[in-house]
């Protein structure tokens, strides 16, 4: 049998660990972290490992299914895309372009055939219904980003390594390895951190792994970060500690920003986020003395209903401080391809635009391009004029992953058509009349298209495929340009590669105008993903080639974070606007807020490292140990409700409940319970078996699609009230 080692980078997370297989014939004999790659160096967890189990499991579609009498069937390709040929185009000829909709999940963002052409797909669908797991996690911190700097991706993210100070609000790294925020090796960064004098500072309702690890933890009130960062913003003004340095010429809105946040002294704010006024001044003064310094917020600071303020206010703060694009502090990678924020004029743009659009029954306002995904349910059951009727989805399991998932299913089962493209028969695709699957990510190549533009450090790295697709098996960029093909009338038989060139020939000609011919000759013998990679890293700031990259399997280091302001910048005035007026107005309701009282109990979400969202618990090397979906309650709590270790309970919320099993646990702020999200793999007709041995409680099922922060759509996801009692 031959044996080979390669080397293959994790699809998985936002961490992007190169990591090193034992290949022996067509297995893998073991997986570990690749030492030598530039931006991983060795790290590895447990999902990585789990890549295997992925690979191998047997649940894992490798077949199209069609639902038949209301079962799935395996059948040709040639039969399941005859099926979505038979049944989709009629409904769009019927009822318009925004009778279909698509929902995109996350793993789209970790792929690279199917961020680039799900994209395409959606295009060519022109329909205003798409929706995404964006709105259930970050797109708060993209409107911030957005209007401050001018593009929705870029996002400063802490120079880690030569910081010597770190506030992470609303995160947890050391489980989830970095969100908006490229970073393996989270836990070795920051240790390397304070061994150098430096101090983590961890502001969470959960003492979490990251805050067991940090010099400083604060609990916080769930849904509290947008008046916690007011008081700290208003002490910086009122204590005359803000100094802008370096970026001060680029900076509007300093004085409107001052005036916008009187009314939230910290003593003002204190009890609503449960953090003492004296805390807040305190951590004031520290990040205004600090040299280098850098404030980070994640998931927690963005699903909840003052997601896009709070999201905006780390980035103020860091602003106002001095450490915004200054080493040590939040810093804008620059990233090899793909990045607006290096194509087109440095220094000024188009800025962003929301609102462009409505969503028909709530009203909603278009954001990034897309609807809220709290709508999406009343979009299908509403009748009238572009109500939805069929679905495409795309790597995506929100029956699970969003708010009162029930409803979502019961909308999904009356659907005139589905069709998922998933690797999955579970929650969500057992709706679908057609499921597709795609390739598993061992016989794909891979380059992240997004992480890069977020990385601790500037890289650029690609891998190739590890085993070659069975034959037969159709990659998923392929399955997106069948279904783009039979979306545009031009039939499921269409040659797939011959779509392929006269789209990417279409792409070079608008940005390359005359140089087109040229720059395709370039690239000639690559198609598909790879093609347009080629294109984007030669077009990109560091002019590299596909070639290039794939001669170095450890990655090449573009070097690390380096400042960008004003070039980075694509606002509209050319700087960074401190004082976007649409995110004042909403201090009004921020500020009508304030006197709210905490609730008894609310809950918020927990991650867990051998676990991803809503897909992975079908995999053995992940699933075994201590069963996971547990509901941590304070001692004080459990006390209060009669609650035992290890006891059941019943979760009620938004009108509906779920069963959990309770783990008492002093890692919680009192009035606070943590419900891991992505549970619930007991639904009829799915194909986990795995999972379905051990399902847990879907979290989901109690919170509240109609709660959202209104600015960006995104969902409320921590602090909604509850009430728990004992079975
Ligand atoms: N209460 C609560 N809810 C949450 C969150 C929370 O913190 N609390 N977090 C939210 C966040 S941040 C996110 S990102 C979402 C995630 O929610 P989703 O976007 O729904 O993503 P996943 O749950 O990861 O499900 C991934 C889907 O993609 C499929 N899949 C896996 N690999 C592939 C592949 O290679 N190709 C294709 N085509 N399909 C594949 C899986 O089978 C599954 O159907 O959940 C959100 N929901
Ligand atoms: N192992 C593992 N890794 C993952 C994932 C996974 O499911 N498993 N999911 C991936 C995905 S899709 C994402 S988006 C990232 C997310 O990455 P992170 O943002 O690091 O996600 P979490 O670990 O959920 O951390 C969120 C923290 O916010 C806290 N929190 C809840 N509500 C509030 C609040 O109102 N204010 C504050 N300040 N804190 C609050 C929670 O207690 C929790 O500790 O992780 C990714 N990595
Ligand atoms: S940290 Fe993320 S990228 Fe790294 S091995 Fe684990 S799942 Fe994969
Ligand atoms: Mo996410």
């Amino acid at each position: 049998m031959t044996e080979r080692v390669v080397h293959r980078i994790c699809p998985l997370c936002e961490a992007s660990c190169n990591l090193e297989l034992r290949v022996e014939g067509d297995r893998v004999a073991a997986i570990r972290g690749y030492e030598d790659d530039v931006l991983s160096a060795g790290f590895i967890c447990p999902k990585g490992v789990a890549l295997r189990d992925l690979h191998e499991d047997p649940d894992r579609l490798r077949a199209p299914l069609v639902k038949r009498d209301g079962v799935h069937v395996e059948v040709t390709w040639e039969e399941a895309f005859a099926e979505v040929e038979r049944r989709l185009p009629p409904i769009q000829a019927a009822h318009g372009r925004d009778a279909v909709a698509m929902v995109f999940g996350n793993p789209t963002a970790h792929k690279i055939g199917l961020l680039l052409y799900a994209s395409r797909l959606g295009r060519a669908l022109a329909t205003r219904n798409v929706y995404s797991a964006s709105t259930l996690d970050q797109m708060p911190k993209q409107l911030s980003s957005g209007l401050m700097f001018g593009h929705w991706l870029s996002v400063p993210v802490p120079d880690v390594v030569r910081t010597d100070l770190l506030v992470v609000i609303g995160a947890n790294p050391v489980v989830s390895n970095g969100s908006m925020w490229t970073v393996p090796d989270f836990r070795g960064k920051a240790k390397a951190m304070q061994a150098r004098g430096g101090r983590l500072v961890v502001v969470d309702p959960r003492r979490t792994e990251t805050a067991q690890l940090a010099d400083r933890h604060l609990f916080i009130r769930p849904g509290g970060d947008a008046f916690f960062l007011l008081g700290i913003v208003h002490a910086l003004f009122a204590e005359r500690l803000v100094r802008l340095g370096r970026i001060a010429p680029h900076v509007a809105g300093l004085a409107e920003l001052e005036a916008a946040v009187a009314g939230f002294a910290p003593e003002l704010v204190a009890s609503r986020c449960g953090i003492a006024a004296d805390d807040i001044r305190g951590l004031a003064r520290e990040l205004a003395a600090a040299e280098r310094a850098a404030v980070y917020g994640r998931i927690g600071t963005c699903t909840q209903a003052y997601g896009t303020l709070a999201s905006w206010l780390v980035d103020v703060i860091n602003a106002l401080t001095g450490h915004l694009d200054e080493p040590g502090g939040a810093m804008f990678p620059k990233a090899p391809a793909f990045a607006a924020n290096t194509a087109g004029p440095p220094g000024r743009g188009k800025g962003i635009a929301v609102g462009r659009r409505r969503s028909r029954v709530g009203g909603a306002p278009e954001v990034f391009g897309e609807l809220p995904m709290g709508c999406l349910a009343e979009e299908i059951e509403t009748p009238g004029e572009g109500q939805i009727r069929a679905l495409v989805t795309v790597a995506g399991n929100p029956v699970l992953s969003a708010p009162n998932g029930p409803r979502l299913a019961a909308a999904f089962a009356r659907l005139d058509f589905m069709v998922s493209v998933d690797v999955y028969l579970n929650e969500t695709t057992r709706h679908a009349d057609v499921i597709l699957p795609g390739l598993s990510p061992l016989e794909e190549m891979h380059y992240d298209v997004a992480f890069p533009q977020l990385a601790w450090h500037n890289v650029a790295r690609v891998s190739p495929a590890v085993f070659a697709p069975p034959a037969g098996r159709p990659a998923e960029w392929e399955i997106l340009l069948r279904l783009l093909a039979i979306a545009t009338g031009r039939g499921a038989r269409i040659d797939v590669h011959a779509l392929d060139d006269e789209l990417a020939r279409d792409d070079v000609a608008r940005v390359a105008g005359p140089m087109a011919d040229a720059a395709l000759a370039a690239v000639a013998g690559r198609r598909g993903p790879a093609r347009l990679l080629d294109l984007a890293l030669r077009a990109g700031p560091y002019g590299l080639t596909l070639a290039q990259l794939e001669a170095a399997p450890a990655g090449l280091d573009l070097g690390p974070l380096a400042p960008r302001v004003p070039e980075v910048l694509r606002t509209p005035s050319g700087k960074i606007e401190l004082a976007p007026p649409q995110l004042l107005e909403d201090l009004a309701r921020a500020r009508a807020d304030l006197a709210q009282p905490a609730p008894d109990l609310v809950i918020v979400g927990r991650r867990q490292l051998r676990s991803n969202n809503s897909w992975m618990h079908n995999l053995p090397t992940l699933a075994k140990g201590p069963f996971r979906c547990t509901a941590l309650v304070h001692p004080a709590d459990a006390t209060r409700l009669g609650l035992a270790d290890g006891g059941r309970a019943r979760i009620a919320g938004s009108g509906r409940t779920i069963d959990v099993v309770v783990e008492v646990s002093d890692e919680m702020m009192p009035g606070v319970v943590s419900v891991p999200h992505g549970w619930g793999h007991d639904q009829p007709g799915t194909r986990m078996a795995v999972a379905a041995a051990r399902p847990g409680a879907n979290l989901n099922a109690v919170l509240d699609e109609a709660a959202r922060d209104p600015l960006s759509g995104n969902a409320v996801l921590g602090g909604v009230p509850i009430t728990m009692q004992a079975l």
